[in-house]
């Protein structure tokens, strides 16, 4: 299909806390290199986003911070848009889900919606806190965890071992606004049958997009295979939008409803022919986010948007992984986090290293790390060591050896190096807008590193400092030398401007330098001039050099690392030493009491052999397995689905604790735990031994 305008939006950030350099790297820094690029290529591109200004973030934030829901999105969504608009990021709109339009778009909705009979009212039993007269939200209950005993999981997710939970998994559940011990009360909720629609949605995604990255498809497809259900799209708060309904009093929209409709909400308020992007056929709609948004975005709006009628679907959810950072999980309550406000203020100027930094490192296909040894190295290494040295030898070097001026391109006397980087220099083009247009930014900024390789590889052969000397003499050689001269720099600059469109989309503070120093308008940047080599004329005058990257020093990231880890406690910080010197597991404990050998003795550890797997229903993380243990067999639920699928995990031995108390998850009895430990990337992976051994051996 041919389309004939794109609209781009990326997911809209939480106006809850500031933004931190995962969010960049997953999201927006990929968004707007594709956005920047379709710029150039002259397509008609909107790129829409804005706060998500409802829901439980919020709520819970503003209890944290002892203020209203209102002051705190006030508050962060202009720290957000300034950071997004200092690093760059090049939305036509950034607008927020407080607004008056909003609201009336998200609400008639899902007014059409109820009017067209597409919800289910269901009466429920819900927690409810009775001092604090509110019903609880999954997150606004506090509990100990059935998985890892965690005295402060939340109702819908432990944060420590990471299972996803509902909140009648607590044990001795508690209400986080009062302490209370919530009560179960009735409460009435529309909910969206997502099942009608899983028959449409299995021939959509699993026939119709095997284009979808592996992680996007794969997420999609295992959701579809283990059914769907219904969802509740309206929650009992006076955060957030209003059910448009007379009998809804104290009920507003699920956030996940109205998140969504705000990128047409968005949209509308950019143009008035917001209609030609969301209904027209030949609308490409592409899909920004990380990783824990794919359901919402690949089946949940998707079928939303089918219901409703008259709407584009997405064409591709380019979702991206996890960032870590040094080795370790963003979090934001341990504050272990880079926040792009603070980066802002401690490197101004060095916008486009972060920007290049998170594209050279993105986790597009797998979480990922970001570390300031990595930054500095790609700073210092990449970017000022080759494509920053490149422009600055060139440009030196015109001023004195051709008078500041661009000298001609001699035909006559054009060598094979000369034809080999004309040659590269069309290749590069060619190359970055197929990886782009596939979404691999990664590949295609490495590509734009290459050509500057090769620029300073081809400046190295040609060695016009040398040549310059003969230029000096009165002999015949002088004029030839000349020519060699001219022809080497003329060449470069024509590769130092095709520089500047190839890394506009990846480094547009960069690029917008070039063009200074090039005295030339941002016209030149438009996507047809790339791989052409007359794009500076002969005989125009060029300014001066401009420093495009400096080197970073290593006080400046001790001082990086050293700031990470003040927002440590002195407890954490002693977990995360190993992990610097690389000599231990960067997670063990050393906080646990001294044991004698009689407390370990009582753990019963057995070596068992997998013989069946299966995947746990509606659970992410849950695989049931049944284990070997010689005199008898177990089934055991273990958290591990993320880390291995259930057919790698047959014929497998693991060890087994086989003494630990039965515990039901997902309504399955687990007789026993797993044993593994965690690698640097935070996967987990089996404890076994060397060798194989006798099904029921004991561990001691
Ligand atoms: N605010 C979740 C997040 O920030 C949510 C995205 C909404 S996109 C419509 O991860
Ligand atoms: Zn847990």
């Amino acid at each position: 299909m041919d389309y004939n305008r794109i609209l781009v939006t990326a997911a809209l950030p939480y106006a809850n806390g500031p933004v931190h350099i995962g969010h960049m790297a997953g999201v927006y820094v990929p968004a707007d290199i594709y956005v920047r690029y379709q710029r150039q290529q002259k397509r008609d591109v909107q790129f829409v986003c804005g706060s998500d200004e409802h829901g439980v973030p919020i709520t819970i934030r503003a209890m944290k911070e002892g203020v209203t829901p209102q002051q705190i999105v006030d508050k962060y969504h202009a720290i957000i848009k300034e950071s997004f608009e200092q690093m760059g990021i090049s939305f036509d709109i950034y607008s927020r889900t407080s607004n008056k339009l909003h609201h009336e778009t998200a609400a008639g909705f899902f007014k059409k919606l109820y009017d067209d009979g597409l919800f289910e009212e269901k009466e429920t039993e819900q927690y409810y806190d009775e001092k604090a007269k509110t019903f609880l939200a999954d997150r606004y209950i506090v509990g100990t965890c059935p998985v890892c005993a965690n005295a402060n999981a939340y109702g819908d997710q432990c944060e420590k071992c990471g299972s996803t939970l509902s909140p009648e998994q607590l044990i001795n559940p508690r209400s986080a606004l009062s302490d209370a011990v919530p009560v179960k009360k009735k409460t009435k909720h529309w909910y969206f049958p997502l099942q009608n629609y899983e028959a449409w949605l299995k021939e959509w995604i699993i026939d119709g997009h095997k284009d979808w990255k592996n992680n996007v498809y794969g997420q999609c497809k295992s959701w579809l295979d283990s059914g769907l259900q219904s969802r509740a799209m309206t929650r009992d708060s006076n955060w957030g939008i209003k059910v448009p309904l007379p009998e809804a009093e104290g009920k507003v929209l699920y956030v996940w409803f109205d998140a969504p409709i705000g990128y047409i909400s968005a949209t509308k308020e950019l143009t008035g022919k917001w209609a030609d992007y969301w209904c027209k056929e030949d609308t490409k709609l592409v899909h920004f986010i990380g990783k824990d948004n794919i359901v919402f975005h690949c089946i949940i709006f998707p079928a939303m948007l089918r219901a409703h009628g008259n709407f584009v679907l997405p064409d591709n959810v380019p979702a991206n992984e996890f960032l870590n950072i040094e080795g370790d999980k963003v979090s934001t309550s341990r504050n272990w986090a880079v926040w792009v406000d603070q980066y802002l203020k401690d490197f101004p100027g060095s916008e486009d290293v972060l920007r290049y930094v998170l594209c050279a490192n993105a986790p597009e296909t797998k979480d990922n790390d970001f570390t300031w040894k990595d930054f500095q190295d790609r700073n210092n290494n990449e970017l000022a060591s080759i494509f920053g040295n490149f422009v600055n030898r060139t440009w030196v070097l015109m001023h004195k050896l051709c008078g500041g001026k661009v000298p001609r391109l001699h035909e006559d006397i054009l060598d094979d190096d000369d034809k080999w980087i004309i040659d590269e220099i069309k290749k590069s083009k060619v190359n970055i807008e197929n990886l782009i247009e596939e979404y691999k930014f990664r590949d295609s900024l490495y590509e734009v590193i290459d050509l500057s390789r090769k620029g300073n590889q081809y400046m190295q052969k040609k060695e016009p400092w040398i040549k310059a000397k003969k230029m000096t003499d009165d002999g015949p050689g002088s004029k030839a030398a000349q020519k060699e001269v001219d022809n080497c720099l003329h060449l470069c600059l024509q590769l130092t401007a095709n520089l500047a469109i190839l890394a506009n989309p990846f480094l547009p503070h960069t690029a917008k330098k070039m063009l200074h120093m090039m005295k030339v308008v941002d016209k030149m940047l438009d996507w047809e001039n790339a791989g052409k080599i007359k794009l500076l004329s002969v005989g125009y005058s060029l300014r001066a050099p401009e420093l495009l990257f400096k080197k970073i020093e290593d006080d400046e990231i001790r001082t990086q690392i050293e700031k990470l880890k003040s927002g440590l406690t002195k407890k954490e910080e002693a977990k995360m030493e190993p992990a610097k010197t690389g000599a231990e597991n960067q997670h063990s404990d050393t906080n646990k009491p001294e044991i004698v050998y009689d407390d370990f003795a009582k753990l019963d550890l057995r070596v068992g052999t997998v013989i069946t797997c299966k995947k746990v229903e509606k659970a992410d993380k849950l695989l049931k397995l049944t284990i070997d243990l010689g005199a008898e067999t177990r089934t055991i639920v273990s958290g591990i689905a993320l880390h291995y699928n259930s057919s790698e995990m047959i014929g497998k031995q693991v060890v087994v604790v086989v003494n630990l108390a039965p515990r039901k998850m997902k309504g399955i009895e687990s007789q026993g735990m797993i044993l593994t430990a965690e690698d640097k990337d935070g996967k987990l992976r089996l404890l076994k031994p060397e060798e194989a051994v006798i099904p029921g051996s004991s561990v001691s």
